[in-house]
Parts: C-alpha cells; structure tokens; sequence
C-alpha cells in the first residue's frame, strides 16, 4: 500500500521509521473503512426505523442469535491479532541490538528543564553516581574519585550519535516525567523518575551543519516550552573526532 499520509509526515531518517509510518498508514486506512461502514449503517438505521413505520415500540428486541455469534467471532479475531501478530512483533521490536552492531549506549537523564547526556568514554564503562555529589556543575552526581568515571562525558541538551550505527537510549528523569521525542528518528519515549527506560534506533541520515531538534513532549512544568535539545548525526569520523575532543565531565565540576 502506498503510504498516503508521508506528506504529512515530518522527514523520516531512522532505520525503522517506514515501517512505523507505514503501520500508520494502514492502521488509518482500516480506521476510515469502519468509520464509513458504521456510517452507513447508522444512517441506514435512522431510516429503517423511523418513527412513521414504527408507531409502536418493540420491547422484546431482537430473537436471532447473530449478533452473539459475531461478537464471539471478533473476540477470535482479535486473540489471533495480539498472539499471532502484536506479542511476536513486540518481541523482536525491543531486543537490543546485537554487540556485533557496536551500538552506542548512551543514558539521558531528563530534568527541570533540560537533558543531560552520559557517554561512558573509551572505556565503555558508565563512572559511579551518586546522589549526594549532584551540584549544578555535576548534574549527575558523578564521583570523580572512581577512575570509570575520568573519561564519562556529559552534555547539556546536545546529543551525538553515528550515521547507521545504532544507539541505545537509557532513559530516566531527575524530577517529574518527561518525554523524549525525536520526530526525525520516530522516537517517543516517556522519561521517568525512579525507572530506567532503553530505547534503540539507527539513524540513516547525517544531520549536516543544522542539527535537529529534541522535544520534550510531555508537559513538565512552566518551563516545558523551553526544553528543547539538539542532536546531531555524524559520520564515523566526525563522531570519533567529537567524542575524542569533547571535555571530560569531571573536569567540569567545580568546588
Ligand atoms: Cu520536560
């Protein structure tokens, strides 16, 4: 099916986003062909009993057995739809990327009202936390005393990732929820207080010198308006290049 809706659609640059907005597409179509067939049906009703032909009200109702039979036969329909198709597709959806893949792993942290954005450095490991360091300087309360935490970087609403390499989003918030939405990317995600949630994704696309913009898209206080980030999608060399030369976190934190 052509997908009728892609010029209402914002740009599409993830790996998985036609098939999204494909779903989408079909999912519409079969929502506008219940709406004009129940449409019919109702005007069809208004004019089969209408009050001249019916003149005096039928209390017994209806003495067939269809509409029994026809409701057993949706719910059938709809346990083949979520055990056939919804639980397998769910499945396969949230495995991780492989290791293979060398997925970035990255975890965003959500707060009043900006992202922070842990990268574990060269050495992949993400340094200690803890909460009684966190300063606004350390946003995230990182212990600059563990030696995995010397080369973390964090940033403050800038997100970096690799063309057609994937990524992993753990995310979770400082405060109240937030959501984490990338419309480029088909990304929505909740970021919530006490959970860590991963997304995953690969981007298709470079961003070039104009990066794109991350929303939050839940309403998150007075300040939501303005919570707004950038992410950038580079090439391998210009990632490599700006995870190498961004400053390390630790050397940020003052007093
Ligand atoms: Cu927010």
């Amino acid at each position: 099916m052509r997908n009728f809706l892609a010029k209402y659609m914002p740009p599409d640059y993830s790996a998985h986003g036609p098939a999204l907005d494909q779903l989408n597409a079909v999912v519409h179509t079969l929502m506008l062909i219940l709406f004009v067939i129940w449409g019919l049906l109702f005007a069809y009703m208004l004019w089969r009993f209408r009050a001249s032909k019916q003149p005096k009200a039928v209390y017994h109702g209806t003495h067939s057995h269809l509409s029994t039979y026809a409701e057993a036969g949706v719910a059938v329909v709809e346990v083949i739809l979520l055990v056939g198709f919804s639980i397998p597709l769910w499945y396969r959806w949230t495995q991780r990327p492989e290791p293979a893949k060398n997925p970035i792993e990255v975890r965003l942290v959500a707060e009043q009202f900006a992202w922070n954005v842990h990268y574990p450095g060269p050495d992949g490991v993400f340094g200690k936390m803890n909460v009684k360091l966190v300063s606004s300087s350390n946003p995230l309360g990182l212990d600059p005393n563990d030696p995995t935490a010397k080369d973390d970087v964090v940033t403050l609403n800038q997100l970096h990732m690799q063309v057609n390499r994937p990524i992993i989003v753990r995310i979770t918030s400082k405060d109240v929820i937030h959501s984490f939405s990338l419309p480029y990317m088909r990304v929505k995600q909740d970021a919530l207080p006490g959970m860590e949630v991963p997304v995953h994704f690969t981007p298709i696309k470079t961003s070039g010198t104009e990066p794109w913009e991350i929303a939050c898209a839940q309403l998150c206080g007075l300040g939501h308006y303005r919570m707004r980030g950038q992410y950038h999608v580079h090439t391998k060399a210009d990632f490599d290049k700006w995870y190498a030369s961004e400053p390390r976190a630790v050397a940020n934190i003052s007093g």
